[in-house]
């Protein structure tokens, strides 16, 4: 969620900061602020809206270092400029910007404010700040390492921070409890940054915090070490990063780019993975032996959003293909409800940006109870991606859209792929195995045709155009249609903030039926399958109560049937989800653009969540 950045070195720090929080812009972006040592004195400036605003905001004459910035989704406290990070002490010597809660900050408050410190806004984050102050007035601390060890050790909560000092203006000094901190290594320059993507450009050498740990970061180098100041080894790592696919290119907006990408990023997830000598899928980073992966019972999937619908369809998938009983859930419930773990189950846990707070904690709370955790994840290095204990990376390249697009496809392959494999070391003939792997291998040839088509026809966008004017939708779909419906109906939501909903079709008749009449359109996943007929009962079920009906099919139904039908290739029938999902990524695109939405940076959310 809210992204931090900071520079120290010979340069001044202001353009770096401001370049990378408009790289992490997308993690959280209702007020923004950076804050600059110059000449031993802090210089902060803040804004209630974009860095942009910040930008136009700030002065030539804004210069200095070290700096920290920070670009804001608010916890506590309205996105106002008060609120803005960085917080300050009351004698203007101590910045602080944060990401995280600090779950114990009224009691902190309070007994700050019975010392007669003075807050100045109603987050969380403003008692750090004042914590490290009081550290050099009261608490004996003599530099900020020990500052800021001494303000840590009374904080309960998720942080990561970074925190520069007028006193030692040399140094930024970082901390990691909950939420990522990774150092960037330059040439007589240091960065910090919550998010690699702030990096682009400067330096590909990082070293990634783990929870508890600190660091003092100097333009000569950085120093690790524990909230009890023991030293720690880091060995860095390097980013493999794609420049360009950070950048929005000719496209009018990230969503958009991120759609069309897809047969590429199908084409990257499946690369070196598809073992044609044995009709099965190579998974090199499982690190599961044969046996091992043998051995399991059951499967249980974890994820949020978009990841916990990818999950639903690779549960399908593994029940289809490996024949073991699957299920996903959502990791925000499954980590509160004292979940029994088996030894013989494989948990999968699913998180784009491999950052998912909830679905971190599930894993931690599996791992402590013995379970095996694999991550399917989509940034490499990132924190479950560290924390599992082998797994899938998708591949899929930075996602900058807040709404997730290649990142839901691409983790639809990857259970795919996992599915295959689990299943050939089951009951899977190899001719299954290769039916499935010759389906995936047509995927991304089929996605371009189905953007193509949009491309020549403009069927979606009309439809969309037509739909956004409706003060609600419907999504509806049976077995593997139902997560497409389900993630369609997000997808919608989200960007257009039209109400949508997702229902299993035969649940209609048990409610939902009642608020269907010719206000209320619904979209209908229609695949040419074994369920054909069914589907259209239920088609029919709708028409009878003049509901409007927009068909997603293999082939245009009649019109007594839906008042469009989006037209989409065939694939294998495991796989026809992948290539449902896409028409309604468009839908929902075009919706938002016809109604002028914010279309990447949708309100009220953000990427990347990593706060509960
Ligand atoms: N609690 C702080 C930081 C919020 C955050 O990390 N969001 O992702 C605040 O409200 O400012």
């Amino acid at each position: 969620m809210c992204g931090i950045v900071g520079y120290v070195g010979a340069q001044d720090a202001a353009p770096i900061l401001i370049e990378g929080l408009n790289r992490l812009e997308y993690r959280g972006y209702d007020s923004a602020g950076i804050a600059v040592i110059q000449r031993g004195q802090l210089k902060v400036r803040k804004v209630s809206g974009r860095v942009a605003d910040l930008q136009a905001d700030l002065p030539a004459r804004f210069k200095g270092a070290p700096g920290i910035g920070h670009t804001r989704w608010a916890t506590h406290g309205e996105p106002t400029v008060d609120n803005a990070h960085p917080h300050v002490d009351s004698a203007g010597r101590i910045a602080v910007v944060h990401n995280g809660i600090i779950e114990n900050a009224e009691e902190l408050r309070a007994k700050l404010q019975a010392d007669g410190v003075e807050f100045t806004s109603q987050t969380d984050t403003e008692t750090v700040a004042h914590l490290v102050a009081a550290a050099f007035r009261t608490g004996g601390a003599e530099d900020l390492e020990q500052a800021v060890r001494y303000a840590l050790r009374q904080v309960v909560g998720a942080y990561g921070i970074a925190v520069v000092d007028t006193e030692h203006p040399d140094r930024i000094v970082v901390a990691r409890n909950g939420s990522p901190v990774l150092l960037g290594i330059g040439e007589k320059e240091m960065f910090v940054a919550s998010d690699v993507a702030a990096l682009v450009g400067h330096t590909r050498q990082v070293v990634y915090l783990d929870d508890g740990e600190l660091a003092t970061i100097t333009a000569g180098g950085y120093r690790t070490f524990t909230l009890d100041a023991r030293s720690t080894a880091k060995t860095p790592s390097e980013v493999d990063w794609d420049v360009v696919g950070a950048e929005v290119g000719d496209h009018a907006h990230f969503l958009v780019k991120e759609i069309a990408e897809q047969p590429r990023s199908i084409e990257r997830a499946l690369r070196g993975r598809l073992d044609e000598r044995f009709n099965t899928a190579h998974l090199g980073g499982l690190n599961l032996t044969v046996r091992e992966a043998r051995e399991f019972r059951r499967v249980k999937i974890l994820g949020c959003g978009s990841a916990c619908y990818a999950g639903d369809l690779g549960a399908q998938l593994i029940e289809d293909l490996a024949r073991m009983p699957a299920t996903s859930e959502s990791a925000s419930e499954f980590r509160y409800r004292n979940p029994v773990v088996e030894p013989d189950t494989l948990y999968v846990a699913v998180s784009q940006s491999g950052e998912t707070v909830d679905t971190l904690a599930a894993v931690q709370e599996l791992q402590r109870k013995g379970g095996r955790v694999i991550g399917i994840v989509n940034v490499v290095g990132s924190t479950i991606a560290r924390q599992v204990d082998g797994g899938i990376y998708i591949h899929a390249g930075p996602e900058m859209s807040v709404a997730a697009t290649k990142s839901f496809t691409s983790t639809v392959v990857a259970f795919a792929l996992l599915a295959v494999h689990l299943g050939r070391m089951r009951d899977l003939a190899p001719t299954e195995g290769r039916r499935i792997l010759d389906g995936l291998v047509a995927l991304p040839g089929q996605i371009e045709q189905i953007l193509d088509d949009e491309k020549r026809t403009g069927t979606i966008e009309a439809v969309a155009r037509e739909i956004a004017q409706r003060p609600s939708v419907l999504f509806i779909g049976r077995r593997r249609g139902w997560p497409v419906a389900k993630e369609g109906a997000q997808k919608f939501k989200e960007v257009s903030y039209v109400h949508a909903e997702a229902y299993a079709s035969a649940e209609l008749k048990h409610g939902p039926l009642a608020l269907v009449s010719p206000e209320l359109p619904t979209v209908a996943c229609v695949p040419d399958d074994d369920l054909h007929e069914k589907n259209v009962s239920t088609l029919a079920e709708i028409r009878a109560r003049k509901g409007p009906v927009v068909a997603l099919a293999h082939r245009e139904l009649s019109a007594e049937l839906a008042d469009r039908t989006i037209v989409i290739p065939q694939s294998e029938p495991e796989l026809d989800p992948i290539l449902m999902s896409v028409p309604l990524q468009l839908l929902a695109y075009h919706a938002a653009v016809a109604l002028e939405r914010d279309v990447d940076r949708p309100r009220n959310l953000a990427k990347s969540v990593t706060v509960e």
